[in-house]
């Protein structure tokens, strides 16, 4: 007898290796022993404590798909769960999980030098050095290809680059000891990738302020790159990848995890919302629960999970096959994104009044999933990238 099992409506772990299932048992125990007992305070003080990255690292949940260099060497299937158990707990955590996963391991072992590899992924794998990534700009977010910041010759070191412009919204930039960063090449104006080590830039070249008091991802740091003719050695430069390819390949990876983290969100506002609906009585004494109002709320939110995740798998297991493409990976980012913002705020109703004490973590998810559905392309910019695929006509301009 097949029984229906509401919290795994479509026997996903079926589907799942028991390497798999192994890691995502890990990952859970983890985040829900020493992630979740303090992701409350830290919200409140707007606090990204550094050694969690370091307790990541010990786990080996960084750059957990990377062969070699201390790195786990696991599918994208289990990648997708690592995150989704992060980000149940805090969009944030996963954030900055993801930042030194995706966007700074991921470019390093893609288009590294054999000496950049050896130098930072196995001590980044280790939390033991904190990355950034530094694209978006405060005139240009959607459209990264306008970057203003620029890379020339150095005027008075050999051997060295010279950056300026800045950075924003750019996440753990304030706490990075390496940061990647997207400059314009002067000489070819096309865009290239540089490694900036903090500790060897001469004071007043990199300031990295926070941007302080945001509404959502409060458990995640977050502040700008001010780069004033900062010198970066030649061998720094990413040396193959040139144009927006090189950023856009890595936001293939941590887009492609936060269509898994946010079911994982998700997940953890329906569990909450369907014990408070159990529980809470009005009207003759009934729980709410009995209500088919609320019950249209929970069962909306379990299907766009249980859709939500089906589509990351496949996406998951055609990565692992070499077999994924761009637009794929729109359309689960697009989509889970959407659709967990739009059940997060709709489970939220279930709580009455009580959604808005942080005890009862709704209003949190809520808060951090509009910043999902905005980070790494907002949504109506993946509709775009589709709708060029769907009809060959392309609409940013
Ligand atoms: P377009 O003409 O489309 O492409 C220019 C070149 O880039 C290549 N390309 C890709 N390559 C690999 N993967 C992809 N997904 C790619 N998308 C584009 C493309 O083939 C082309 O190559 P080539 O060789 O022909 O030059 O460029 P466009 O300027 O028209 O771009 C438009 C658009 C909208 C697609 C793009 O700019 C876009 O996706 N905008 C969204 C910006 C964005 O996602 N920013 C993310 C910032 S990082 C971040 O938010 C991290 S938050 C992390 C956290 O805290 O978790
Ligand atoms: P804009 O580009 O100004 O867009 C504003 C609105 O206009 C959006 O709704 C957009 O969809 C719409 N729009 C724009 N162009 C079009 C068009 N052609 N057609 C239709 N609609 C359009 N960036 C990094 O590089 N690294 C990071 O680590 C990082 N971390 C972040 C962390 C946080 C907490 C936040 C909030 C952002 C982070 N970002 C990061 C930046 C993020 O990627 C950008 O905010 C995002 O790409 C959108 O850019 P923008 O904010 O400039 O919005």
């Amino acid at each position: 007898v097949v029984a229906f099992k509401w919290e795994d409506p479509l026997n996903m772990s079926n589907f799942l290796t028991e390497e798999e299932q192994a890691i995502q048992e890990t990952a859970h125990s983890y985040c829900q022993e020493r992630l979740l007992p303090r992701v409350l305070e830290a919200y409140r003080k707007e606090d990204y404590d550094k050694k969690i990255l370091e307790e990541m690292g010990e786990l080996g949940l960084l750059g957990a798909t990377i062969k070699g260099y201390g790195c786990a060497g696991v599918s994208n299937v289990a990648s997708g769960l690592i995150t989704r158990e992060v980000e149940r707990v805090d969009s944030g955590y996963r954030s900055g999980m993801s930042v030194q996963s995706s966007l700074v391991m991921g470019p390093i072992d893609e288009f590294g030098t054999q000496e950049q590899k050896d130098k930072y992924l196995e001590k980044l794998a280790r939390g033991q050095l904190v990355g950034c990534f530094g694209l978006t700009e405060p005139n240009h977010g959607s459209d990264p290809g306008s970057m203003e910041t620029t890379a020339k010759p150095h005027p008075s070191k050999e051997g060295y680059f010279s950056l300026s412009g800045s950075k924003t919204w750019i996440t753990n930039s304030p706490i990075a000891d390496l940061l990647v960063v997207w400059a314009k090449l002067q000489e070819t104006g096309k865009i290239r990738g540089f490694l900036i080590e903090r500790e060897k830039c001469p004071p007043g070249t990199l300031e990295t302020p926070p941007l302080k008091d945001k509404n959502g991802l409060r458990a995640s740091i977050t502040g700008m790159i001010q780069l004033d003719e900062c010198p970066v050695p030649k061998e720094n430069m990413f040396p193959e990848v040139e144009g927006l390819k090189g950023p856009f390949s890595c936001l293939n990876s941590a887009r492609y995890g936060i269509a898994w983290g946010t079911m994982g969100a998700l997940e953890d506002c329906l569990h909450r919302a369907r014990e408070y609906a159990l529980e809470r009585r009005q009207f003759k004494n009934n729980p709410i629960a009995k209500y088919q109002l609320v019950q249209k709320k929970l069962a909306d939110a379990a299907t766009d999970i249980a859709f939500g995740l089906a589509a990351a798998y496949q996406v998951g297991r055609l990565k692992d096959e070499g077999k994924v493409t761009p637009e794929m990976v729109s359309m689960i980012k697009r989509q889970n994104c959407d659709r967990a913002l739009v059940n997060a705020r709709h489970l939220q109703e279930v709580f009455g009044g009580n959604a808005v004490s942080d005890e009862y973590h709704i209003g949190r998810h809520v808060a951090n999933l509009f910043v999902t559905q905005t980070y790494e392309g907002q949504s109506d910019i993946h509709a775009l990238i589709l709708g060029r695929s769907i009809t060959g006509i392309q609409a940013f301009v």
